[in-house]
């Protein structure tokens, strides 16, 4: 391996349940930044994995009527089928109940007792089983667990265990933290840290009377290893320690270690590092916590019966809109980098989701897309032109394009996951509005702005090109959609991230497929009444059931007429609806009003010739009365009006 490496590793979930959205989050953030150092050309090792030798593990088995064993290969399987869904893509999936892992544990524990840092003592003090954590008599005051994000009964112990001498790397992890002021992040957690080591360090218990569950003590069965003295070994496991030199040589030191604020101060930034320095072995690059989700406001719990599945929500998502499950679930990878700043805590709401979902994927990045394919298979035949002169205007997207790359980039180094995506859409939001302001359907009216109608479709596209390499981190299925539709013939997957800045990758002459709008909106009106829409979807379904004809004269009573709208104007307050008046070859125009708005913008429909239904009883929508309806096809959740195939006189009939 002459290639650069990235090692990055998020923590080893306990199995005492499948994954929620929590450990969704790290996983999720760990795989961003996976993908992102992929792109950039890096040989990425990025490890995720199951603590299983924990006394809780234990104790959900017996819950369950099963061997601990047993239990974890039940379980195992499905973290996997979580973690693939989520397209996270490790590259190692560790479990502690390995076999090279356990020769990791117990040749790292012998090491230590050799050179006197682990040594054997009497343990009086307190256990918390659902925090796998000792505290000192002081440290619990009601026999509850001092840890606020736990507070669980905790138990009394007193045994002859093993200790790790944790007291006497207090000042050399006060030297190196000062030293490395890359080393823990963010830094007001770093702060923590140094508080909590300052405070004073004392020898640690690693052992526990042999529960018979656990890695065994080498040369005294009747002792297993401490939980967490075995699973933070297993960074090293992954890496090749103690059984691959070479390899553990090019991949080690990790160089990002990701969790979340609970399991940071404690164990990642004292215990972890403490014992490395024992091992002789080099501190990792990079120790980094982000913060604590709660959701709709509560803390995550199994008893509250809110640790959401990753999955089930996608599963909501794509029924909700209509979108496929593998775009759902880009819309929940998005949301949990987007919606706080990465390392504070965040609540986790169904309608924040379904909010960022309609505004930020739907309208924003979607309209970029599903407004300027169609244009181009209008105009262009859906190939890629070439663009004309470039215009002042599109002079400085190809500057914003082209430095966007580079800005994200370092956000992404410094885990901003949250600027980074803003940076993306500051992108977006530029290129809609040159599409609004150049109006291509407009252009397309005047021969004479061919050049310039090429220039508009060509930067937008072009543009579209490179977000899709920006948010492909993020959202690897949308970006392959998008991908997909504009026809670029090397597969996305080949792309480099320096692709994404530099300006010209489509080709014209390109053939584009046909536009499939990939983040459908959610109808927030429709999930509002959701057990009701259920009923009515029944009924369509029984309805369906027995064929119901028309006769010919029932269907004369429909009249049909071509219409051409001569306005259009958004309605306040109802960003669904725009008000037309449309010439139906009577005196006055009719007034109608639409619900098409996500689709069409005013402008594009002036013009537009249209099928009427002009019998329909006057109706107010909105308050704003209605006089008349307008065909269109449903396609994909999208509405595409119907228009005459040649120009039709206004009035005319259609049969
Ligand atoms: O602690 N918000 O495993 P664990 C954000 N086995 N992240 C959350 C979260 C929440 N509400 N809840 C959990 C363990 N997480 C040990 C780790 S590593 C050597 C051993 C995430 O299953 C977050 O990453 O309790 C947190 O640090 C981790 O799950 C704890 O997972």
């Amino acid at each position: 391996m002459s290639q650069k490496t990235f090692y990055i590793t998020t923590p080893i979930y306990y199995v005492n349940d499948v994954p929620h959205v929590g450990n969704a989050s790290t996983t999720v953030a760990s795989d961003v930044v996976a993908r992102f150092k992929r792109l950039q050309g890096y040989n990425v090792l990025f490890a995720t994995g199951t603590d299983e030798n924990a006394p809780k593990v234990a104790e959900a088995a017996e819950a369950n009527g099963m061997s601990p064993q047993e239990f974890v290969d039940d379980i195992v399987p499905k973290f996997k089928e979580v973690w693939h869904k989520m397209h996270i893509t490790y590259d190692v999936f560790i479990r502690t109940t390995e076999a090279r892992h356990k020769k990791v544990v117990e040749a790292a524990f012998q090491k230590l007792l050799d050179s006197g840092d682990i040594y054997k003592d009497v343990y009086k003090g307190w256990y918390c089983i659902s925090d796998e954590t000792f505290f000192r008599e002081g440290e619990v005051k009601d026999g509850r667990c001092p840890n606020p994000e736990c507070r669980k009964p905790v138990r009394w112990i007193e045994e002859e265990n093993y200790f790790f001498r944790l007291s006497a790397y207090g000042d050399r992890l006060l030297k190196y933290i000062e030293e490395h002021p890359d080393f823990l992040g963010p830094e007001f957690r770093k702060n923590e840290v140094v508080s909590f080591i300052k405070a004073g360090l004392r020898d640690t218990c690693i052992t526990r009377d042999a529960y018979g569950w656990g890695i065994p003590v080498p040369g005294d069965p009747s002792q297993v290893i401490y939980v967490w003295f075995d699973a933070l070994l297993n960074y090293l496991t992954v890496a090749g320690y103690l059984q691959n030199e070479d390899e553990f040589a090019q991949i080690w030191p990790a160089d990002l270690q990701l969790m979340a604020k609970d399991i940071f101060v404690r164990f990642h930034s004292t215990l972890w590092p403490a014992m490395l320095m024992g091992l002789g072995v080099e501190l990792p690059k990079k120790v980094f916590a982000h913060g604590f989700w709660t959701i709709e406001g509560e803390k995550i719990s199994k008893s509250k019966g809110n640790a959401i599945s990753p999955i089930k929500l996608a599963e909501e998502i794509a029924a909700m809109s209509g979108a496929d499950i593998d775009i759902a679930v880009d819309a929940i990878r998005y949301f949990i980098l987007r919606e706080v700043t990465f390392g504070l805590d965040g609540d986790f709401s169904v309608s924040g989701l379904i909010g960022r979902f309609n505004a930020d994927l739907a309208n924003d990045l979607g309209n970029l897309l599903n407004r300027t394919l169609p244009l181009l298979h209008n105009y262009r035949e859906g190939i890629i032109p070439t663009p004309g002169p470039v215009s002042h205007d599109a002079q400085e997207i190809i500057n914003l394009v082209t430095s966007t790359g580079a800005e994200v980039a370092e956000y992404l180094d410094k885990l901003q996951f949250g600027d980074a995506l803003a940076a993306i859409w500051t992108v977006i939001g530029r290129a809609n509005k040159y599409m609004e302001d150049q109006a291509p359907w407009k252009l397309a009216k005047d021969e004479a702005c061919a050049a310039e109608l090429n220039t508009v479709l060509y930067t937008v596209l072009e543009t579209v090109r490179s977000v899709a390499i920006l948010i492909s981190p993020f959202m690897p299925s949308a970006a392959e959609a998008i991908w997909e539709q504009l026809g670029i013939d090397s597969p996305l997957t080949e792309a480099k991230w320096e692709d994404a800045g530099s300006w010209g990758g489509l080709l014209p002459g390109t053939q584009t497929h046909a536009p499939r709008p990939i983040f459908p909106r959610i109808d927030t009106k429709r999930r509002a009444e959701a057990p009701a829409a259920e009923k009515e979807k029944k009924m369509e379904q029984k309805a369906e059931e027995a064929p119901q004809y028309l006769t010919f004269d029932d269907f004369k009573k429909t009249e049909l007429k071509v219409g051409k709208i001569l306005t259009a104007e958004r309605v306040p307050g109802a960003d669904k609806l725009l008000k037309l008046t449309v010439d139906v070859g009577e005196e006055e125009p009719r007034q109608v009003v639409a619900g098409i708005a996500q689709w069409y913008s005013p402008d594009e429909l002036v013009g537009k010739q249209v099928v009427v239904v002009a019998n329909l009883a006057p109706a107010k929508i909105r308050g704003v009365e209605s006089r008349g309806m307008l065909l269109a096809a449903d396609t994909e959740g999208r509405a595409v009006l119907l228009t005459p195939d040649a120009d039709v006189a206004p009035g005319a009939e259609v049969r």
